[in-house]
């Protein structure tokens, strides 16, 4: 007879501020990480996860779809938010339940009461795969926050200051992880590490990073 001892013990779910106007909740999205990533399949399904081209002319290394009312889109033209998938030419798929709840009790966990994101910006890291220092500032109202969950292999956040000179501290974001980004903490430059190859058993080979955000 082998009782799991452990089988009712909770993840272990933290709260570690990081930066003023930046909490992680470590393990927050855990329980529904299944759910979460079926709903990343339906909108991928509709909306199909692409490499968009950056205004200087490069590829990211990141796959991304959208889902909710305004998708982020980056080509030769610029960055912005719009209402059309430019891929499909039809509106980005709607935001299934399961992620906009799971946003909205992020925000409030960290204090953010009525946190409404309009736009669900997926991106999805396969090994070599990176995203370089920048500033979320295509959004109209920089009081919003933006939550971040993580998925799948972890991958080391580099979280710099107002300004790009600044070096960037370094932490690990692990399968799970919810990290609510605002206040002072907003406007700060932020990237990812190239992602080390792995194997997550819910996953695979990729690590996802949700971002929902507040666009207008
Ligand atoms: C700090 N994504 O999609 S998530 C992005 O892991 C983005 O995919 C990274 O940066 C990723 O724009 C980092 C953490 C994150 C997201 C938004 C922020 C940190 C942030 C906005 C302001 C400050
Ligand atoms: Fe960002």
């Amino acid at each position: 007879m082998t009782a799991d001892l452990f089988a009712d013990v909770p993840p272990q779910q933290r709260v570690e501020p990081i930066a003023d106007g930046a909490v992680v909740l470590r393990q927050f999205a855990t329980s529904e990480a299944d759910a979460i990533l079926r709903a990343i399949d339906t909108v991928a399904t509709a909306a199909p996860l692409r490499r968009m081209q950056t205004p200087g002319g490069h590829t990211m290394s990141a796959a991304m779809s959208c889902c909710g009312e305004l998708g982020w889109v980056s080509d030769t033209r610029g960055y912005r938010y719009q209402s059309e998938d430019p891929v499909t030419g039809t509106p980005w798929p709607a935001m299934p339940e399961v992620l906009a709840d799971l946003a909205q009790r992020s925000a409030a966990a960290a204090g953010y009461r009525d946190f409404r994101p309009d736009a669900c910006l997926i991106n999805r890291y396969e090994p070599g795969a990176k995203m370089g220092l920048h500033q979320d500032k295509d959004e109209q109202d920089f009081d919003q926050p933006i939550v971040s969950v993580s998925l799948g292999l972890p991958q080391v956040f580099q979280f710099g200051g107002l300004k790009r000179n600044e070096r960037p501290e370094r932490v690990p974001l692990c399968h799970g992880d919810v990290v609510v980004w605002g206040g002072p903490a907003r406007l700060r430059y932020h990237g990812v590490l190239t992602l080390k190859a792995g194997t997550h058993p819910a996953t695979g080979p990729y690590r996802y990073n949700l971002t929902f955000r507040r666009a207008r």
